[in-house]
């Protein structure tokens, strides 16, 4: 069982910490990814004191599962974080976030160019939630698959430096940050995603409060799926949607398990339409 919160007491936030630590010193930026559809709830609470001044690019990373991306990139520059968006499976933004984060570490690399010599390449790290995509980009960066991937928060493993682009290197183990798990409501939105593994909490409510959100935000797309009548009540809208494609045991009953893992695996793959939850 990865990525529970049982997984992330103190002292695993610490190993965490202190893994990202010891890398940093290797690296002129880090590249903090995020979730496009929860840009907010996906940071780790701690990363600003953890790199402290070292350049931070933010990537927004399934920007193809996510709706309001411009208005989302806006905010973070606006408030002077240079940010991208990409999509990490089929590498749309791909080439910009190498040229930012180039151009980030740019004042540590001239200091390498005096005397007329060639700039050294820039380093950087990638860190990130569970599940964020940490493998995904290192892969599409790296143009090879090497790095083992698969839809369950919490498998990343790996060291190595991985010569991206003329100019980047990119240190081939990314840092794993916990996510947050205190705020009830931001905790609801990370298990929407996998952040958060669905073993270790009840899916039916937090199923319905997914249903009842996307209802109320993004209808077109669950009347567009299911072909269902939009309500307010998300074991409505569950029981609809269950006996509409067919979660139902003997008896007729609805095969709530089945219907519930049924829609989440459906949100995820982004079956749903294009969301912004935060
Ligand atoms: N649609 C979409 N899916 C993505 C994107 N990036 C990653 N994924 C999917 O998200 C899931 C997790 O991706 P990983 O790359 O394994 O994530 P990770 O951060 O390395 O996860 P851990 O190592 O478990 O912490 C996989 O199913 C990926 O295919 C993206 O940009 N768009
Ligand atoms: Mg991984």
């Amino acid at each position: 069982m990865q990525n529970s919160p049982l997984q992330w007491f103190p002292g695993h936030m610490q190993k965490a910490k202190r893994l990202i630590t010891e890398n940093l010193s290797l690296v002129d930026l880090v590249i903090e990814l995020l979730d496009a559809r929860i840009p907010v709830s996906s940071q780790n609470p701690m990363l600003q004191e953890i790199i402290n001044d070292k350049p931070r690019l933010i990537v927004l990373n399934k920007a193809d599962l996510a709706a309001n991306v411009e208005n989302s990139l806006k905010i973070f520059r606006d408030n002077n974080f240079p940010t991208v968006a990409v999509d990490s499976v089929n590498g749309s933004g791909i080439k910009n976030l190498i040229a930012q984060a180039k151009s980030l570490a740019k004042p540590k690399t001239n200091k390498f160019s005096k005397h007329g010599a060639k700039p050294r390449s820039a380093r950087a790290m990638i860190v990130g939630i569970p599940n964020v995509g940490k493998s995904s980009l290192i892969n599409r960066l790296a143009g090879v698959n090497h790095t083992k991937i698969q839809n369950k928060p919490g498998i990343t493993r790996a060291k190595q430096w991985i010569k991206i682009a003329d100019g980047l290197d990119l240190l081939d183990m990314p840092g794993i940050l916990w996510p947050k798990f205190d705020d009830p409501e931001v905790a609801l939105k990370l298990s929407w995603t996998y952040a958060i593994s669905d073993e270790i909490h009840d899916l039916e409510p937090t199923v319905c409060k997914l249903l009842e959100t996307l209802a109320e935000k993004f209808p077109a797309g669950l009347i567009e799926r299911y072909k269902i009548e939009i309500s307010t009540n998300g074991h409505e809208l569950l029981n609809q949607i269950g006996l509409k494609r067919g979660c139902i045991k003997k008896g007729g009953l609805l095969d709530t398990d089945k219907a519930l893992h049924l829609i989440l695996s459906e949100f995820r793959a982004g079956k749903l339409g294009k969301v912004f939850l935060d």
